[in-house]
């Protein structure tokens, strides 16, 4: 097969006298990218035009596929016949019209339940037809497995599986609609300004959004970004769906695959970065990332890697999944020859059902992989390492007083008066709260000044067994003009009842540096209850340095 495309970095070169389209290129493993001879094309440069108003069948050999209307039957049939457990709804609309459809299955189906969830979704990319089939046939293995299959109605009692069929419809009916493929890959928005259709949704999301890798700011290109992150239709209706799974603060989706093609490969965060552990992933995310990962591919036969071990992108789904959510969020490279006939359908999609129903168990805690240890501490009913939003509240009361200083999330800078007084590292990945994050041009310029600053989790209810443990870590400095008017407090606010004091630290009139220490407070009185922490750094009775900051908040499980 001629392979005449060939994207480089974000200067793609084209042939004006190539009109042929051949996205394959870019669906290949790096090594045979790298092979692909230089000079060619690297975008589509099919005419903007028509889109026919005859829903196109597949070319002979393939119509073993799911066109669009295909999809969408086939997703409405399922949910009519199995309705307590189905639901089909869209996520909204593509470029062109076409519903985003996707299904939720789970017992009480109707109903959102506090259960962990899953998401898979196929067809990011039109070209790679076989994760729309990957997509269809989980959910005919979870609707025909239930009451049959032990294993599977287990998770589907007992979390929500989401499934995202088709996010590029537009483009596979362009790609199957002349009567061979187009091998067309992006959607079909038209570009303002240039003749050439289509963005790569797969680089379109707002993590690290067109900087650099295999992505091209240019309309031309196969790997186009798109004007803007989120420019696409599809890309934004995906990104509507996951923040619609945020209750309560808190992702609800906490493992992902996302289908593609081609190379038989299950791959990690990130692929923005050749960095194992950049300082927007955390040690424990790593660990458990590529130990799950290594899992299914042990299952499917793939080969496990991080995705810039590939090729450097950005903007992909999987980064946006993690990046933003912590999702477990993995890409599954199908398939070992590009557009396989549809005789392969059956054994390249039942060679993924073990990692798909692995990675539903795993979605109750992905970190438990890492161990009894890691469980008791990171799965019980509060586990958040300040790495991204997570709902806390600051000043939730609204009796804040303090004039500077406030509690804020982030990366704090270090400063230095006497001593360490705000430290720079934080015990995971690179945020904590802190009382003010920046520096200034002193030590004392962005410390708690002047009274309060409290900040506060979103309610939880705690298990009614006993042996829970609030953990955090914490530190707490100050100058030697600090009295025991100055203090670091932790509140515990149940639903009902009086707030407790939980933790408390006090000034004192000695230069105090800057430590990183670990709090634990048995949580048994409150065992069953509904409660929110809440943290409290004061500056009080004349000013003093006072800097205080928690990282790694959790609730541990019942001993
Ligand atoms: O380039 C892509 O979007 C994915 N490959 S495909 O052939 N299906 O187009 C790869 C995404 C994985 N991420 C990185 N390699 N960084
Ligand atoms: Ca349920
Ligand atoms: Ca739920
Ligand atoms: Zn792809
Ligand atoms: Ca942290």
């Amino acid at each position: 097969m001629a392979r005449r495309d060939r994207v480089v970095g974000s200067d793609p070169v084209v042939s004006e006298a190539d009109r042929t389209v051949d996205t394959a290129a870019m669906r290949l493993p790096h090594r045979r990218l790298s092979a692909v001879v230089a000079g060619a094309l690297a975008a589509s440069l099919l005419p903007a035009a028509g889109v026919s108003a005859a829903s196109p069948d597949f070319p002979a050999g393939f119509e073993g596929y799911h066109t669009y209307a295909e999809v969408g039957a086939e997703v409405g049939a399922v949910a009519a016949a199995h309705p307590g457990i189905v639901r089909r709804f869209s996520l909204g609309r593509s470029y062109q019209g076409r519903e985003l459809w996707a299904a939720k299955v789970s017992d009480n189906v109707a109903v959102d339940e506090n259960e962990p969830e899953v998401l898979y979704d196929g067809g990011h990319h039109s070209d790679e037809h076989m994760g729309v089939e990957m997509a269809l046939r989980i959910l005919g293995w979870l609707a025909d497995g239930y009451g049959a299959d032990p294993r599977i109605t287990r998770i589907v009692n007992s979390r929500e599986i989401w499934i995202v069929f088709l996010v590029n419809p537009d483009g596979a009916e362009y790609d199957i609609s002349g009567g061979s493929f187009r091998r067309w890959r992006k959607n079909r928005q038209p570009n303002a300004g240039s003749t050439y259709i289509g963005t790569d949704l797969n680089r379109n999301y707002d993590y690290r959004w067109n900087s650099g890798g295999r992505t091209s700011d240019n309309p031309q290109a196969i790997t186009y970004a798109g004007p803007s992150a989120f420019s696409a239709p599809e890309s934004r209706a995906f990104r509507d769906f996951l923040a619609s799974r945020v209750v309560n603060g808190r992702q609800q989706i906490r493992t992902h695959i996302t289908f593609h093609e081609l190379g038989r490969l299950v791959m990690w965060p990130y692929g923005y970065t050749t960095a194992d552990l950049p300082s927007d992933m955390s040690a424990d995310d790593l660990a458990s990332l590529r130990t799950i990962g290594r899992a299914m591919a042990a299952s499917n036969g793939y080969k496990p890697e991080q995705a810039s071990d590939l090729y450097l992108t950005s903007g992909t789904t999987r980064d946006y999944a993690y990046g933003r959510y912590r999702i477990h969020s993995y890409t599954f490279e199908m398939s070992a020859v590009d557009y396989p006939d549809d005789s392969l359908i059956a054994a390249e999609t039942g060679r993924n059902r073990e990692a798909v129903l692995y990675l539903a168990e795993r979605a109750w805690c992905p970190y438990s992989i890492l161990g009894a240890a890691t469980t008791l501490a990171r799965c019980g009913v509060f586990d958040d390492d300040l790495e991204v939003g997570r709902g806390w509240r600051i000043d939730p009361a609204g009796t804040d007083t303090a004039t500077a200083g406030a509690w804020r999330q982030g990366n704090p800078s270090p400063t230095a008066q006497d001593g360490a007084k705000q430290l720079d590292a934080t015990p995971s990945g690179r945020y904590a709260f802190a009382t003010g994050l920046t520096a200034g041009a002193s030590a004392g310029a962005y410390d708690v000044d002047g009274g309060t600053t409290s900040v506060e989790t979103r309610p939880m209810t705690l298990r009614s067994t006993a042996g829970q443990r609030l953990t955090f870590a914490w530190t707490f400095a100050h100058s030697a003009l600090s009295t025991a008017d100055d203090e670091f407090r932790g509140l515990l606010i149940p639903a009902s009842g009086s707030a407790a004091t939980v933790f408390l630290v006090r000034g004192a009139a000695v230069d105090r540096d800057g430590a990183w220490r670990t709090a634990s407070v048995a949580l048994d009185r409150w065992a069953g209850q509904m409660v929110r922490f809440r943290f409290i750094a004061r500056d009080a009775a004349g000013a003093s340095l006072v800097e205080a900051a928690f990282d790694d908040v959790r609730v541990t499980r019942p001993s």
